[in-house]
Protein backbone atom coordinates (compact mmCIF):
# COMPACT_ATOMS: atom_id res chain seq x y z
CA UNK A 1 0.00 0.00 0.00
CA UNK A 2 2.96 2.24 1.29
CA UNK A 3 4.50 1.49 -1.93
CA UNK A 4 1.53 2.20 -4.26
CA UNK A 5 0.90 5.86 -2.96
CA UNK A 6 4.67 6.53 -2.94
CA UNK A 7 4.33 5.74 -6.80
CA UNK A 8 1.39 7.78 -7.27
CA UNK A 9 3.00 10.83 -5.91
CA UNK A 10 6.01 10.14 -7.67
CA UNK A 11 3.88 10.06 -11.04
CA UNK A 12 2.39 13.41 -10.06
CA UNK A 13 5.72 15.15 -8.90
CA UNK A 14 7.23 13.76 -12.02
CA UNK A 15 4.12 14.95 -14.20
CA UNK A 16 3.91 18.39 -12.87
CA UNK A 17 7.41 18.70 -13.36
CA UNK A 18 7.55 17.80 -17.05
CA UNK A 19 4.47 19.80 -17.36
CA UNK A 20 6.22 22.82 -16.69
CA UNK A 21 8.80 22.23 -18.47
CA UNK A 22 6.82 21.56 -21.36
CA UNK A 23 4.96 24.96 -20.70
CA UNK A 24 8.13 26.47 -20.98
CA UNK A 25 9.52 25.40 -23.94
CA UNK A 26 7.22 24.31 -26.43
CA UNK A 27 4.73 26.57 -28.04
CA UNK A 28 2.90 24.77 -30.47
CA UNK A 29 1.00 26.89 -33.67
CA UNK A 30 -1.86 27.62 -32.41
CA UNK A 31 -5.01 25.69 -34.62
CA UNK A 32 -6.11 26.94 -37.62
CA UNK A 33 -9.23 29.25 -37.24
CA UNK A 34 -12.08 29.86 -40.03
CA UNK A 35 -12.54 32.95 -41.47
CA UNK A 36 -10.32 36.35 -41.86
CA UNK A 37 -8.11 35.74 -39.11
CA UNK A 38 -5.61 37.61 -37.91
CA UNK A 39 -2.76 36.37 -35.85
CA UNK A 40 -0.74 38.17 -33.35
CA UNK A 41 1.70 37.75 -30.51
CA UNK A 42 2.90 39.87 -27.64
CA UNK A 43 5.83 39.93 -25.50
CA UNK A 44 7.15 42.44 -23.08
CA UNK A 45 9.46 43.30 -26.04
CA UNK A 46 6.27 44.26 -27.64
CA UNK A 47 3.72 43.10 -30.90
CA UNK A 48 5.33 40.72 -33.50
CA UNK A 49 3.33 43.11 -36.02
CA UNK A 50 3.54 47.14 -35.61
CA UNK A 51 1.11 47.59 -38.25
CA UNK A 52 -2.22 45.35 -39.17
CA UNK A 53 -4.29 46.07 -42.60
CA UNK A 54 -8.07 45.12 -43.08
CA UNK A 55 -10.67 46.18 -45.23
CA UNK A 56 -13.40 48.59 -44.63
CA UNK A 57 -16.85 46.55 -44.04
CA UNK A 58 -15.17 43.24 -43.69
CA UNK A 59 -15.91 41.15 -40.57
CA UNK A 60 -11.79 40.14 -39.50
CA UNK A 61 -10.86 38.04 -36.46
CA UNK A 62 -7.18 39.56 -34.15
CA UNK A 63 -6.09 36.48 -32.16
CA UNK A 64 -4.02 37.36 -29.93
CA UNK A 65 -1.30 35.34 -28.20
CA UNK A 66 1.01 35.95 -24.74
CA UNK A 67 4.13 34.54 -24.99
CA UNK A 68 4.81 35.74 -21.76
CA UNK A 69 3.95 33.08 -18.55
CA UNK A 70 2.42 34.08 -15.30
CA UNK A 71 5.34 34.33 -13.63
CA UNK A 72 6.09 37.61 -14.82
CA UNK A 73 5.92 40.47 -12.10
CA UNK A 74 4.76 42.98 -14.79
CA UNK A 75 0.94 42.20 -16.09
CA UNK A 76 1.01 38.87 -15.18
CA UNK A 77 1.89 37.49 -18.60
CA UNK A 78 -1.47 38.92 -19.84
CA UNK A 79 -1.62 40.84 -23.24
CA UNK A 80 -4.24 42.69 -24.61
CA UNK A 81 -5.53 44.01 -27.82
CA UNK A 82 -7.17 47.24 -28.01
CA UNK A 83 -8.97 49.60 -30.22
CA UNK A 84 -10.73 52.07 -28.16
CA UNK A 85 -12.37 53.78 -31.91
CA UNK A 86 -13.59 50.23 -32.79
CA UNK A 87 -14.43 48.69 -29.07
CA UNK A 88 -12.10 46.09 -29.59
CA UNK A 89 -10.50 44.58 -26.83
CA UNK A 90 -8.76 41.04 -26.44
CA UNK A 91 -6.89 39.97 -23.31
CA UNK A 92 -4.60 37.17 -24.00
CA UNK A 93 -4.20 34.61 -20.88
CA UNK A 94 -0.47 34.33 -20.11
CA UNK A 95 0.67 31.43 -22.48
CA UNK A 96 -2.59 31.10 -23.82
CA UNK A 97 -4.46 33.39 -26.90
CA UNK A 98 -7.71 34.90 -27.30
CA UNK A 99 -9.79 36.39 -30.06
CA UNK A 100 -12.63 38.90 -31.75
CA UNK A 101 -13.68 39.29 -34.93
CA UNK A 102 -15.35 43.20 -36.26
CA UNK A 103 -15.72 44.60 -38.40
CA UNK A 104 -14.33 48.15 -39.03
CA UNK A 105 -17.12 50.64 -40.91
CA UNK A 106 -14.69 53.30 -42.25
CA UNK A 107 -11.11 53.17 -43.79
CA UNK A 108 -8.52 55.21 -41.33
CA UNK A 109 -5.73 54.67 -39.13
CA UNK A 110 -6.24 53.68 -35.75
CA UNK A 111 -3.82 52.59 -32.78
CA UNK A 112 -3.72 49.62 -30.84
CA UNK A 113 -2.48 48.82 -27.81
CA UNK A 114 -1.65 46.84 -24.99
CA UNK A 115 -2.58 48.89 -21.74
CA UNK A 116 -1.23 45.95 -19.29
CA UNK A 117 2.29 45.60 -19.69
CA UNK A 118 5.34 47.59 -19.50
CA UNK A 119 4.05 51.25 -19.22
CA UNK A 120 0.94 50.62 -20.77
CA UNK A 121 0.14 52.24 -23.83
CA UNK A 122 2.51 55.17 -23.53
CA UNK A 123 5.11 52.67 -23.83
CA UNK A 124 5.87 53.10 -28.01
CA UNK A 125 6.73 49.22 -28.34
CA UNK A 126 3.25 48.15 -26.89
CA UNK A 127 0.96 49.93 -29.97
CA UNK A 128 1.04 49.70 -33.59
CA UNK A 129 -1.22 51.22 -36.63
CA UNK A 130 -4.56 49.50 -37.77
CA UNK A 131 -5.21 50.81 -40.97
CA UNK A 132 -8.86 50.34 -42.70
CA UNK A 133 -8.87 50.39 -46.03
CA UNK A 134 -11.94 51.21 -48.18
CU1 LIG B 1 1.59 43.91 -23.19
Amino acid sequence: MRAVAFASVSVLVLGAAGFLLFQAFWKPNLPRMAGNVIDISADMGGFTRKEVRVKAGQPVTVRLRSLDNSHHTDGGGKHQWAVDELDVNIIAPPLGSSSATFTADRPGTYTFYCDICCGGRANPTMSGRLVVTG
